[in-house]
């Protein structure tokens, strides 16, 4: 999967060459660019923002920069999808992960200060899928810690680089429900046992059990998870 991000700010990105992530890039099975959107601006300043038309607080992000960063990265493109995280946005899933670990380009649009010019997001629609995709219901200066939440999340999915496939499979949100509580040895720490059925060697109740944790938990923290099936 090619994948690419446009920012201002691209030293955050370099964290992105530690751990599993680094090991994808490594080995080939992600193509990850990060592009800064200041060299597309062609003032002595690099202008990338302007005060908005119609009046109001904070800087807008010109239309300019953002046209011809998009050209570049969209040039030799099959069938891309553009993401701009945004608090306005659709707010970003395990389904959504899923999907977009799937596809073969995946470009992510920064932005920063008030937001982006309309225009960006109506010009890039005419060439890709456009999503405006959110993390939550909070605000966050700007995009980049949540593209580098997002990127976590999809390039994981992307066969090859977890090692062990199945703990995949038993993760929180893949079955609409949270994950079970885990434990390890010893049997007993600090005067708390181990719940005795996991030690029992009867797969069918241990199955049981982590089914009921799993409804439990999801009830008593996330209410909603099971409304909505
Ligand atoms: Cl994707 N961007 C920004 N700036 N703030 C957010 C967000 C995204 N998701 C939640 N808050």
């Amino acid at each position: 999967m090619r994948i690419d991000i446009v920012t201002i700010f691209p030293a955050i990105f370099d964290a992105l060459d530690i751990s599993l992530l680094g090991k994808a890039k490594q080995n080939g099975i992600i193509d990850l660019r990060v592009a800064d959107l200041r060299d597309h601006a062609h003032d002595k300043h690099r202008t990338v923002d302007d005060t908005p038309y119609g009046g109001g607080a904070g800087m807008v992000m010109k239309p300019e920069p953002w046209g011809e960063a998009l050209d570049s990265v969209l040039a030799d493109d099959v069938d891309p999808v553009v993401i701009f995280p945004s608090p306005a946005g659709e707010v970003f899933t395990q389904r959504m992960a899923r999907e977009l670990s799937e596809e073969s380009h995946v470009v992510f649009g920064c932005g920063r200060y008030e937001g982006i010019d309309q225009r960006v997001f109506d010009d890039a629609a005419s060439r890709a899928r456009v999503h405006l995709v959110s993390l939550g219901d909070y605000v966050l200066n700007g995009g980049e810690v949540a593209v580098m939440a997002m990127v976590e999340a999809i390039v994981r999915l992307i066969p090859g680089v977890i090692g062990n496939p199945q703990s995949l499979v038993e993760e929180s949100h893949e079955d609409g429900l949270l994950e079970y509580p885990s434990y390890t040895k010893p049997p007993v720490w600090r005067d708390r046992e181990v719940p005795p059925v996991l030690l029992s060697g009867n797969h069918g109740a241990i199955a049981k059990w982590r089914r009921e944790q799993q409804l439990e938990r999801t009830k008593r923290v996330r209410p909603d998870l099971i409304a909505e099936e």
